[in-house]
């Protein structure tokens, strides 16, 4: 198994659209051991094949405080979603940022498992959310797009003079 490495914003290559997988086969299922390695050790809650430069439809996620409750998602579909919910979240590629989010309170999604098999879940609190974002780097969204244009361009500013100054 081996860590990746995470992008942090503003990357450019955090914005690519990722490709739906076309075979669950043996080199996707090592990449989703190597995703679901790299969240733990982090740690985060959640991360997407986008946020280390690897443009497949396939997100991890634990929300467990035990981290004993791995889901794998991949080619992840919303099929339904109602009300809505207010939460913090975080980022593991925008470092020590958090900021309140609106969001779809409850979501039904149908993705394949790392066995490439077909699963349909319904997901509401922290779960939703978690799905919600690692959809969204998926598809090169990042949780500061929600925030206004002068909140997202101080956020990067700050984040670019903390990569100059660790370079
Ligand atoms: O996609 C990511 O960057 C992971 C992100 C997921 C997420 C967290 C909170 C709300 C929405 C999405 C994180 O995991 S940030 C780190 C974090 O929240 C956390 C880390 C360890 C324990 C508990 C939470
Ligand atoms: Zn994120």
């Amino acid at each position: 198994m081996a860590l990746l490495k995470i992008l942090h914003f503003p990357d450019p290559r955090l914005r690519t659209q990722a490709k739906p997988v076309q075979k669950v086969d043996k080199a996707i299922q090592s990449l989703v051991a190597n995703l679901f390695e790299t969240m733990y050790q982090v740690p985060g809650v959640g991360l997407a094949a986008t946020q280390v430069n690897i443009h497949k439809q396939i997100i991890v996620i634990d929300i467990s405080e035990e981290r004993n409750q791995p889901l794998c998602l991949i080619n992840p579909k919303i099929l339904a979603s109602e009300g809505t919910q207010r939460t913090e979240e975080g980022c593991l590629s925008v470092p020590d940022i958090f900021e309140k989010i609106e969001r779809s309170e409850r979501i039904t999604v149908q993705a394949l498992n790392e066995k490439g098999e077909s699963l349909t879940l319904t997901a509401n609190e922290i779960l939703s959310v978690c799905i919600q974002h690692e959809i969204d780097h998926l598809k090169g969204k990042l949780f500061v797009d929600y925030l206004s244009s002068l909140k997202r361009q101080r956020i990067s500013k700050k984040l670019l003079n903390k990569q100059r100054k660790a370079a």
